[in-house]
């Protein structure tokens, strides 16, 4: 067993996904101490011969790294603040969901405590940690990174996206953002089908198919996007609008909600209004990028 299989490790949250992480770094080898605010949630980890901490100083002293997996920003902050002197010398690495705002604010803070500190953000649930399938972004001290890559990498995946601690979370939220309007285009398609009483399995069987199919049509986009460059021969954005203006037409006589496709109707609206209609669709593009202004 290497030195970094050895280095103890602390773990402040024991959600759903703390205990994942504790678990995977506790059968990888190190010494792994625990904490979480309702004590009952450690049993399964007490059980299998991981440490307790009788409060959240005494875990923070036990170990030079401490993983945090707390539920937002919020508790991550209400739990580190009365830690800072504990923490001092060592490394935080938090992976709880947070905006590259917050985690900006959260490295600014440990910084200027003397305290070492790495953003991570977790592309996996938590059946998924410490398989290979399990991806982790993380961004902020790359001394961290590489000093600790072997037993992040127990956790899943690790890519490391800069010094600045924000980019991690930034990629994190994006990757979730085109997740989420994934489900909810498959869920407008399922309530359409659903006026009609069929059921979401029978069309959730032709919608998988379908998105894998388009997903080879992702590059093409991502190329529009990169060069500014929306000249399309095929299927302009006034040929996109017709078959978007349907959808939510056939929406509305099924008695079915629209806001999905509203928002794709928007995009499209204002680029065509702005004169681009020959344009291809992935112009929707600049209506994201450069959004209007509020008053
Ligand atoms: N579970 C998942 O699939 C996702 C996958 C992607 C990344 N997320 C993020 O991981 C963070 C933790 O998620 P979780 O699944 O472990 O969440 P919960 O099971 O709800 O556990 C929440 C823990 O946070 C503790 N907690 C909540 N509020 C406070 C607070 N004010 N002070 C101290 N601790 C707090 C909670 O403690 P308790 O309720 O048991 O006392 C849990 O330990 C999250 O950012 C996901 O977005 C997981």
């Amino acid at each position: 067993m290497s030195e970094q299989h050895r280095i103890p490790v602390t773990v402040l949250g024991l959600g759903t996904m703390g205990r994942a992480i504790a678990d995977t770094i506790h059968r990888g080898g190190h010494p792994t101490t625990i904490w979480n605010r309702t004590a009952g949630r450690a049993d399964s980890l007490v059980a299998k011969g991981v440490a307790l901490a009788a409060d959240p100083v005494a875990a923070v002293e036990a170990s030079p790294v401490v993983v945090v997996c707390l539920l937002d920003d919020e508790s991550v902050r209400g739990t580190l603040t009365p830690l800072v002197d504990a923490l001092a010398g060592r490394l935080v690495v938090n992976v709880t969901t947070v905006t590259p705002k917050q985690a900006r604010q959260t490295s600014d803070w440990a910084v200027e405590h003397g305290i070492e500190y790495l953003d991570g953000a977790i592309m996996a649930t938590p059946e998924m940690i410490g398989l290979p399938v399990a991806s982790l972004l993380y961004s902020g001290s790359r001394a961290a990174f590489d000093t600790h890559r072997e037993l992040l990498e127990l956790l899943g995946g690790a890519r490391w996206f800069g010094t600045d601690a924000g980019l991690a979370s930034l990629y994190d939220l994006a990757l979730l953002g085109s997740m989420y309007s994934m489900f909810a285009g498959v869920a407008q398609g399922a309530a359409m089908l659903a006026s009609e009483g069929v059921p979401a399995a029978e069309f959730v069987a032709m919608a998988g198919p379908w998105i894998d199919a388009m997903l080879s049509a992702l590059p093409y986009h991502a190329e529009y996007y990169d060069s500014g460059d929306y000249t399309a021969e095929v299927q302009s954005l006034d040929f996109n609008k017709a078959a978007v203006d349907a959808i939510a037409e056939a929406a509305r006589d099924q008695g079915v909600g629209t806001d999905v496709v509203a928002a794709v109707q928007t995009l499209i609206d204002r680029q065509v209004a702005a004169g681009h209609g020959k344009d291809g669709f992935a112009r929707i593009f600049e209506s994201i990028r450069r959004p209007i202004p509020r008053a």
